[in-house]
């Protein structure tokens, strides 16, 4: 099974808020700001929206949307009640994002019922407890199983028969296949090929010619061939956060606030993971979009917030002495991660009592929201970003979360 919420973001607040039920609604910030949609109501689709547009377009095509800021965490608590209502159904559950998954239920048909019983009331138990409408696609492999929830969308439920996968195909345009975007799309247009059937019929050789080792990927998808299993996934190797900012800026503590906050967001994940990093990285973009990474790898693994900062803050004064222009977007990651974290218990040295001291916020923070308790560096944001009780919204609320 394939199985994919629908409009995500945006159901989460309409399950929570009646009164946005049935309308055009749009999550990822006012169409003042710079930024774009993240999740766009199937009603507001009806006017062309749809995620990555700019708001101010989706503003313009739409006026009587109603925008929202979003609330990652309230994505990720939604999210993780889904994954927790599909692992009764089967341990082999790959998780691919916040609110779609693949479930491979077979051998449980004793236990649940037929995979299409499983399916309608996985869909049940997530309207039910959730609020949240979910659209599954069953089907004897992975790709063919993600096209048909595609398909299904919204609220649905397709079940593509075994030894049935090439006459489903067939009629669908070559869009539909997973990795076939703006860039393949009109090539393979251009050779004629527009429906996923033709694609089937053109020859391993002309496909590798065209698009090398792509080629024998489209030659078997289109076919409905696809021997990957469902896998649990493997574990996170890096975590990030990063922001776009409303203008181009050289202002420093302005600059050195928002990567100690993003820091901030890094550290908490890192430590909510019980993990230990030993390599911090910096990304800057600046006006004219040239991206810089600059990384720092450390003698000892860390989960300290404080230290995250300070090797990202001297990253960044490093680069910004070789830099003219304003900066665009700013981000902080950690990678080369080990874990389980917190040996330093031991040693009262100054790291364990920083440890000590991020536990100790992350608790309160757990309880009483992340901005209950504030680094003073941070709180010069709090004119500049609007504030929740789960963090300053900055402007690309799932990458910034
Ligand atoms: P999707 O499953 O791609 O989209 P969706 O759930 O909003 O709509 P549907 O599945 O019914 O087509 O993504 C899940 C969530 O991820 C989405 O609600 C918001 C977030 N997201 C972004 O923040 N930015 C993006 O560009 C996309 C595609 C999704
Ligand atoms: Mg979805």
């Amino acid at each position: 099974m394939h199985i994919d919420l629908d409009a995500f973001f945006v159901s989460v607040e309409q399950a929570e808020n009646s009164e946005l039920k049935d309308k055009p609604v749009v999550v990822g910030g006012r169409p003042e700001r710079r930024g774009v949609v993240a999740a766009a109501s199937y009603e507001a689709r009806e006017f062309g929206l749809h995620a990555g547009m700019p708001l101010a377009t989706a503003s313009r095509l739409c006026p009587q949307a109603i925008f929202i800021e979003g609330n990652f965490t309230k994505y990720r608590q939604a999210s993780q009640k889904f994954i927790a209502i599909l692992a009764d159904f089967s341990p082999f559950l790959e998780p691919v994002s916040l609110d779609e998954a693949y479930l491979d239920v077979t051998g449980f048909e004793s236990l649940h019922g037929s995979i299409h019983q499983m399916a309608s009331n996985i869909k049940k138990q997530v309207k039910d407890e959730l609020g949240l409408s979910a659209s599954v696609g069953i089907a004897n492999s992975k790709v063919v199983a993600k096209i048909a929830s595609e398909l299904a969308k919204p609220d649905g439920l397709l079940e593509v028969a075994p030894g049935e996968d090439r006459s489903f195909l067939k009629p669908l345009p070559i869009s539909r296949v997973p990795g076939i975007g703006k860039k393949t799309e009109p090539r393979l247009k251009g050779l004629g090929i527009d429906t996923i059937g033709n694609l089937s019929l053109i020859p391993l050789s002309t496909l590798k010619s065209h698009f090398g080792v792509f080629g024998e990927v489209l030659h078997r998808l289109s076919r409905g061939i696809d021997d990957r299993k469902v896998e649990p996934p493997a574990e996170a190797k890096s975590i990030s956060r990063e922001t776009t900012l409303a203008e181009d800026t050289r202002e420093r503590p302005f600059l050195e606030a928002t990567l100690c906050y993003l820091g901030e967001r890094v550290g908490s994940e890192l430590r909510w993971q019980d993990k230990q990093t030993r390599c911090v990285t910096l990304k800057l973009r600046y006006a004219d979009f040239t991206t810089i990474t600059r990384r720092h790898s450390l003698k000892e693994a860390i989960s300290a917030d404080q230290t995250i900062f300070l090797t990202g803050l001297r990253l960044m004064k490093r680069a910004l002495s070789q830099e003219k222009q304003a900066v665009r977007l700013i981000g902080i990651g950690v990678s080369n991660l080990t874990g389980p974290g917190r040996q330093l218990y031991m040693l009262d040295s100054g790291a364990a009592r920083l440890e000590r001291l991020d536990c100790a916020i992350d608790r309160i923070r757990k309880k009483y929201g992340f901005t209950s308790i504030q680094t003073g560096r941070t709180l010069k944001l709090k004119d500049i970003f609007p504030k929740t009780e789960s963090g300053y919204t900055l402007q690309t609320p799932s990458l910034s979360r």
